[in-house]
């Protein structure tokens, strides 16, 4: 029989998973121990629910504490011949136990699995919907599964990696031998003992059709993972784990192994701790505990292994050099890293610049750069608020725009740069304001006197950041990423009651920051001549007076990509059925999201279709459309201070909010139109557009009330007069 140990102290969602995946396995002869670490959660009704699926029982611990206390309760109670440990955070594919149970015969102690990385749920692995984890191909082309050493050791590179987790153990190794995890060691027990398994038994066996997934918590700020949490709060737990090991460790290779991972963190996280970091320690506790420790280096093993020479050669030199002169071999160390980095990336030539040049020159009070969607166009609340600035403050300030290419037109005295030129870094670094509507790059240095205007892109219906589970579009380390970018925003917009409340949960943004203006960009469907622009943005686009105009501008899905930022669409909407129903009587117009670069060749519909993917500013479109189709976008938010009719092609609802997303709203109750899954349903509507404007009134007035209560033609004035001229 298999003891499957699990610990519990948090994340209810993460045990589900974990009991499932236990559930799932072809191999029946197990039980399972769980063991509740003082946890808050309420997990009887889990248990009970998985009690006889998994033959589970159930332990809580008294007086004691963390993990390896409640490992080492749970093998006490455990009856099985073989034991395995599996956290509540991981889980296991369904052939899992079977094959480990195979490659266990008499002959063989451990047996272990291939180990994956994942920040995805067990559902999403499975469906293979989850994306792979960053550099995990070349690790695994680099490994050899079949040397134990070299898999469940060296592959890791650092002591936080090394685990009891994913293998089979013949129980009797840990009783025989008295193995078990140091109670003192809240951190890092595992490596004690792993190294102590490695050094009394050599009888260890791979188990390729076994795969343990070990996953890492996308939301590292609210729920980091053992190895997430800060050097600092474990660095005592890692010499001790460090030493421990290595006064077991009877085995050559497994020696040499942790003087490695040693060298590498000496190379890599004490360097980069030891100029940056605040925190004193690094610069002398810390300091002289690795150069204490880093006598045992075996410097042959450094030699051999994977290191960078520049690493080899600090490593080599920390071994020797007093602690006077470890800060000056940090700095040669850091600068060759530097020099050695910038060789082929010329993004950290101009930050290096940047960092020394611009940052010594003074800050331009009156500078503003100005961005929208990462410098593709000339639009959104960054044009409104532009023009109005231009309008009633001219010369006070000097204008930059920020674009991605040569040939966007944009009015009024101004200056360009070039995203990511030298010329871009300079006007970020010398501008005491940064008018965006995206998230600004963490990698320009910013000044601590600049004011970052964040003016967002959309009242959200999708999740966002920390309001979503699974993050499919972007790299897992999205909220961490978006956490250190909303930290320095100075103001964000917000077009309504309801967004603020939203931003500030999913941004973590305090109240305080977020200026409730409305949005600038609605400003001109507020603007008296709108029937004047209207004819001549229509004329401009080729679009005869009297013929009525259809926008069909979907959002992008995030699980059709290419790549970051560049996303696939698949054409659901039947264009030639329009064509023929409605052809006499409308244009539609083709308003693809800025993300998707799939084109669609549109010359087979002649006059009946405008391509406006490329039109810089949605919001003109907005003035001519007499009809606006869309999904999930919150173009519908803005569009509906024009009070024109809206229907919604949800074609893909169950898999957009379902697994893809999630909304904040209840669409069948809110929307101000109706949802169209078919494109029968589609015809049908545009027939019926008036009967269902009218049926619609109460719904759409509510929807306007609580969404567009804001806009009157004046935000932009209101973000100005707060932000620039307060
Ligand atoms: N947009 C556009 N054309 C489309 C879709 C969107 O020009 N076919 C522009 C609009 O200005 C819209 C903005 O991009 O307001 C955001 O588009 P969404 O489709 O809502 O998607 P996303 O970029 O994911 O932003 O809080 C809002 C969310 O962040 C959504």
């Amino acid at each position: 029989m298999i003891s499957i140990i699990v610990t519990h102290k948090k994340e209810m969602n993460y045990l589900k998973d974990c009991f499932e995946s236990i559930a799932d396995q072809q191999y029946k002869d197990i039980e399972t121990i769980l063991v509740l670490d003082h946890t808050e959660d309420d997990v009887m009704t889990l248990v009970r629910e998985y009690k006889d699926k998994i033959n589970l029982s159930v332990y809580e611990l008294e007086e004691k504490t963390g993990v390896s206390a409640a490992r080492n309760y749970g093998m006490e109670k455990s009856i099985g011949e073989y034991i395995m440990f599996l956290d509540n955070d991981d889980y296991m594919c369904r052939e899992s136990l079977l094959a480990l149970s195979e490659a266990m015969d008499e002959n063989t102690d451990i047996a272990y699995s291939q180990i994956r990385m994942s920040y995805f749920k067990r559902e999403s692995y499975l469906s293979g919907q989850a994306k792979e984890y960053k550099g995990e191909e070349e690790l695994l082309e680099k490994l050899d599964f079949d040397n134990p050493i070299n898999y469940c050791i060296e592959r890791y590179g650092k002591l936080e990696g090394i685990t009891v987790l994913g293998s089979l153990y013949r129980k009797s190794l840990f009783v025989d031998n008295n193995i078990k995890f140091d109670e003192e060691q809240p951190y890092y027990a595992d490596i004690d003992v792993v190294a102590k398994l490695f050094s009394i038994t050599d009888r260890i066996k791979g188990a390729n059709e076994a795969i343990y997934v070990r996953r890492t918590h996308n939301d590292m700020i609210n729920n980091p993972a053992l190895n997430q949490i800060p050097k600092e709060e474990t660095m005592s737990y890692y010499f001790m784990a460090y030493k421990n090991a290595l006064e077991v460790v009877t085995n050559e290779n497994v020696k040499n192994q942790l003087n490695v991972i040693l060298g590498k963190f000496i190379a890599r996280i004490f360097t980069a701790k030891y100029r940056g970091g605040e925190d004193e320690r690094w610069r002398n506790e810390y300091a002289d505990k690795l150069q204490e420790l880093s006598q045992t280096i075996n410097k042959k093993a450094i030699k051999k292994s994977d290191m960078k020479w520049y690493n080899k050669r600090f490593v080599y030199a920390f071994m020797q050099c007093d602690r006077n002169k470890i800060g000056k071999k940090v700095n040669q160390n850091r600068l060759i890293k530097k020099i050695v980095k910038m060789a082929g990336d010329k993004k950290i030539i101009n930050k290096t610049i940047t960092l020394y040049i611009f940052e010594k020159m003074p800050l331009k009070k009156n500078w503003i750069i100005f961005e929208s969607f990462m410098g593709r166009n000339y639009s959104g609340q960054p044009k409104y608020i532009y023009q109005y600035l231009q309008k009633y403050y001219g010369d006070e300030y000097t204008y930059i725009w920020s674009v991605d290419k040569k040939g966007i037109k944009i009015d009024g005295k101004h200056k360009t740069c070039k995203r990511w030129s030298l010329k871009y870094y300079y006007y970020m670094n010398r501008s005491k304001y940064w008018v965006t509507n995206m998230r600004q790059p963490l990698s320009i240095p910013k000044r601590e006197e600049t004011t970052i205007l964040s003016t967002w892109h959309g009242t959200p219906l999708k999740r966002l950041v920390f309001d979503m589970e699974e993050i499919y579009s972007a790299s897992p380390k999205y909220k961490n990423i978006v956490y250190r970018q909303t930290r320095e925003w100075d103001y964000m917009l917000s077009d309504n009651p309801y967004s603020t409340e939203k931003f500030q949960k999913c941004f973590m943004l305090d109240r305080e920051k977020i200026l409730e203006s409305g949005y600038p960009a609605n400003d001109p469907m507020y603007a008296p001549d709108l029937d004047e622009r209207a004819k001549k943005i229509k004329k401009k686009l080729g679009i005869p007076e009297d013929k009525k105009v259809i926008m069909y501008a979907p959002t992008w899905r995030d699980d059709k990509f290419y790549e970051s930022g560049c996303y696939a669409f698949d054409m659901e909407l039947d264009i030639q059925r329009l064509k023929e129903e409605f052809g006499d009587e409308y244009v539609l117009l083709l308003r693809l999201h800025y993300f998707v670069v799939d084109r669609f060749d549109m010359t087979q519909f002649g006059d009946f279709t405008v391509d406006v993917c490329n039109y810089d500013d949605i919001t003109e479109l907005y003035l001519i459309s007499d009809i606006l189709m869309t999904d999930y976008s919150s173009v519908f938010f803005d569009y509906a201070n024009l009070k024109r009719p809206m229907l919604f092609f949800m074609y893909d609802l169950e898999t957009y909010r379902d697994v893809l997303h999630g909304f904040y709203l209840d669409i069948e109750k809110d929307l101000p139109g109706p949802i169209l899954m078919t494109n029968d349903q589609v015809v049908d509507a545009i027939k019926n557009i008036d009967k269902i404007q009218e049926e619609n009134a109460e719904k759409y007035q509510k929807f306007y009330d609580r969404f567009c209560c804001i806009d009157d033609g004046h935000a932009s004035q209101r973000v100005v007069e707060e932000v620039f001229r307060k």
